[in-house]
This record gives C-alpha cells, structure tokens and sequence, in this order.
C-alpha cells in the first residue's frame, strides 16, 4: 500500500489532518488501534476555543456543532464562598469559547472522511515505524491478523501521549520537558439539568471543583483528588458531598444532582518533546506535548498543530517547498509554550496543596482576587481562555 500522508492515530490530531489535507487534494490513510465505537464513545475534552471552532466550521464539518453547540460568553472563578465572573467576550472583542464533547467532533470527522471515501483501518495492531530516514518512510501495522505495510511521502504521529511514534525516534533527538503534579481530577458525567449556564472553577480548603457541562441534560462535573486515587473510595455520595462542600456560596446557588453515568481519574501531567519532527516524521497533538486540563487547551493545540502541518504540507505537493514543513516545529512551539504556561498558572492558582504552607494558600486567594477585580488581569485570563490567534 502507498498514500502521500500516513497519520497514525484517530484522535482529534489525525482525523483533522486527514480532513483538512483531503480538501487540498492530498491522499492520506489513518490508522487507529481501537474500534470505531470506542474513539466515538470516549469522553474527553468539551472546551472548544473561538478558532477551533472557525476552523472546523468553516472546512465544512461544524454543521452539528452549530446546531447542538454551546456558545459560553463567560466563566465564573468561584473562591471564598463567592463567585465572580470574568466576561470573555466583552474583554476579548466577542470572542467566545464553545461547550461540544471531543467525541462529537470525533463522529464528525470519522462521518467526513468515511462519507469522502477517505480510508481509515481500526483496530489496527502491532503498528511499527520503519525506514524513517529513507525518503519513503514506512508504517507496519497488522489488520485481522495480516500483515501490511504502507509506505509514505510523510508520516504524522497523531497517537496520542502513549503512542508509537514519539518512541520511534532515535535516543538523543528529542528533548523532553515535564513536569508531574501531585493533583488528578476525578470526573463524573451526571444526568441533570445544568447548574450553571457558564463554567464555574472554584478553589476551596478542600481543594478545587469544576462545574462544566456536556448538553442541557448531561453534565461534567470535576474535584481534585490524589493522582492515585482508587475509584473505589469514591461512592457516589462521597463525591456529592465533597461537590456540595468545595461550591457552596452565601447566594443561594444548587448544585443538581442525578445519576453518575461515568467516573474517571486523571493524573494531571505537563510534557513537551522538542522539536515536533524527526526527518519525515512529523509528531501533532498529545503526541507531542500534554497539558494539564485546567486551561481546557489540549484539544485546541492537536488543532493547532494541524492546521500548521496541514498548510505546510500543502505547500510542499503545490510547489515543492519544504520551508514551511522545516518551520513546522518552531511555529507550533510557540504556541504549544504559551498554552503550557497557561494551563500551569490556571492549575497553580486553582487547586489546594496540601503538603505545601498556608502562605501558598493565601497567595492564591490574592491572585485570584486581583484577577477578578482588575480589567487588566481579566482581559489576560480571557484572551488565553478563548484562544490566542494563530501563528
Ligand atoms: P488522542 O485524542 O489521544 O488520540 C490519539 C489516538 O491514537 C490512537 N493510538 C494509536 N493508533 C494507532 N497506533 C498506535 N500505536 C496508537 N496508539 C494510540 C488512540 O487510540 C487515539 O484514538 O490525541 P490527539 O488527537 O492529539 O488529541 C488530544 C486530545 O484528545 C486531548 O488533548 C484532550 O482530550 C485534552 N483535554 C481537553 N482539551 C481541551 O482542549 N479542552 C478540554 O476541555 C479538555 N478537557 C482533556 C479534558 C483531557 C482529559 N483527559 C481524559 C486526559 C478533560 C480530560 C478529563
Ligand atoms: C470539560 O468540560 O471536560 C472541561 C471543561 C473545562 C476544563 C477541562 C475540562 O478546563
């Protein structure tokens, strides 16, 4: 088998790619080791920023995005039994961020490329890199039970934190950032109306609580918990409680409650491998770098990155240019740094630790004091929230 592009991974990062290089003509074959099934039925990410959005509307598969799509103008910081919010739009020329389920946009493309006849072979095993130094490097891979090997004008590692393809390249090419925060999240998904009409972050002594939300009827609700925590110590009142406990405010405010359709740990993790491409191989998404969930920017940077590699391979087939694949790197780092810091500051600011003194504490209250009472400080949290523009 041959193809120009061949993306290991249908995530978000690799359906896209496949999308946005279908439209400029170019051929690509996606390969993904769990079914179909499973890819559109993992709950992941809700948070799209403003540009993610333009760009999935306007390369024609924001159709149902549009239409079932929540647009979200605010956020609330939620701390000392109060909340204040922070008015995205008014502080960011309108911009705004939009509440749709990873796996929704994951049905949309899967339905884009199967509808364009684009191949995507699932349940795909033992999938191996070869010959990445060649001008034709090779993806092997066995499809019920048969051996295959396709070869490619380029590869795009699109497989996520724990794929193949960063761990085929050589020792000593990459170099890795990372950081291991003593925090998880565990997150439920309830059966109730909303609570809340925009996000609500809140730090409490406890520790922190997200308030976010999947439909009008299915909510996503998050708590701190240790990294390590076993699911089993969590019955679903303990979780209520605690719920209960890190949102309460003096301004008569309910939490609805309902039944817990999902429950999941998160260790939280900030990584970044430098640079993003190793000859022809070009690493896209969590594949190259992981974000802690507080900035809610993990998905906006796989779309990010594509975007990139999606123009600049383009023009590499129109004109045989490969300055804009050899900047590939250094343009999505950028951005990629800028998101690290973000989801960082968000996390440092927004979650209780324990082990460290009350000064830490105290700090943190401020931050988030003067973030809600100054413009100035608003207008930076806004404008990371919704999206930096591109480049
Ligand atoms: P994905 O989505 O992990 O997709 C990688 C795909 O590759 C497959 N795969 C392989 N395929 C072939 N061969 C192999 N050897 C393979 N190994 C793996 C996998 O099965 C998978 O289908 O990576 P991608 O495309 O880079 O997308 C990244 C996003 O999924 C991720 O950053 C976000 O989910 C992060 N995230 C959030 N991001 C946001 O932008 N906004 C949010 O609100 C947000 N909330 C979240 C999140 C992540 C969370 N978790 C579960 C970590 C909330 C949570 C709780
Ligand atoms: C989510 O809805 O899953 C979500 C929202 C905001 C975040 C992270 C996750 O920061």
């Amino acid at each position: 088998m041959r193809t120009q592009v061949g993306i290991v991974g249908a995530g978000p990062a690799g359906l896209l790619l496949s999308h946005l290089l279908h439209l400029r003509g170019i051929d690509s074959v996606v390969l993904e080791i769990r079914s179909r099934k499973e890819i559109e039925g993992t709950i992941r990410a809700g948070v799209l920023e403003q540009g993610t959005v333009d760009l999935l509307i306007e390369s024609g598969v924001g159709g149902r995005l549009q239409r079932e799509g929540s647009v979200h103008h605010g956020i609330e910081l939620r701390f000392g039994g109060r909340g204040h919010r922070i008015p995205l739009s008014e502080l960011t020329g309108g911009r705004a961020i939009t509440l749709y389920p990873q796996h929704e946009v994951i049905k949309d493309l899967v339905g884009a490329r199967l509808e364009a006849n684009g191949p995507i072979f699932f349940e795909v095993a033992d999938v191996g890199l070869v010959d990445l130094t060649s001008s034709t490097p090779k993806i092997r891979f066995r499809k019920d039970g048969e051996l295959k090997e396709l070869a490619c004008d380029f590869i795009a590692g699109c497989d996520g934190g724990q794929g193949v393809c960063r761990a085929s390249i050589p020792e000593g090419v990459l170099t890795p950032f990372e950081r291991v925060h003593p925090l998880g999240w565990l997150g439920i998904l309830v059966q109730a109306p909303r609570s809340s009409e925009e996000l609500i972050y809140a730090l409490h002594d406890r520790g922190f609580a997200l308030v976010s939300t999947r439909s009008p009827e299915i909510q996503r609700l998050y708590l701190q918990c240790d990294p390590n925590e076993d699911i089993d110590n969590w019955p679903d009142g303990r979780i209520w409680e605690e719920l209960h406990a890190r949102l309460a405010t003096d301004e008569g405010w309910t939490l609805h409650e309902g039944a817990i359709l999902d429950k999941v740990v998160v260790a939280m993790h900030s990584f970044v491998a430098e640079p993003m491409r190793y000859k022809r191989l070009f690493l896209a998404g969590d594949a190259a770098h992981i974000v802690p969930p507080t900035g809610a920017k993990g998905l906006n940077l796989a779309v990010a990155d594509v975007r990139v590699l999606a123009g600049a391979l383009a023009d590499f087939y129109a004109s045989g240019r490969t300055g804009p694949l050899d900047e590939y790197s250094e343009i999505c780092l950028r951005r990629v740094w800028k998101a690290q810091r973000f989801s960082w500051w968000m996390t440092s600011m927004l979650h209780r630790f324990h082990e460290e003194d009350r000064f830490r504490y105290q700090m943190q209250i401020a931050e988030l004091d003067y973030v809600t009472s100054s413009r100035a400080a608003a207008t930076s949290l806004a404008e990371n929230y919704v999206g930096l523009p591109i480049g």
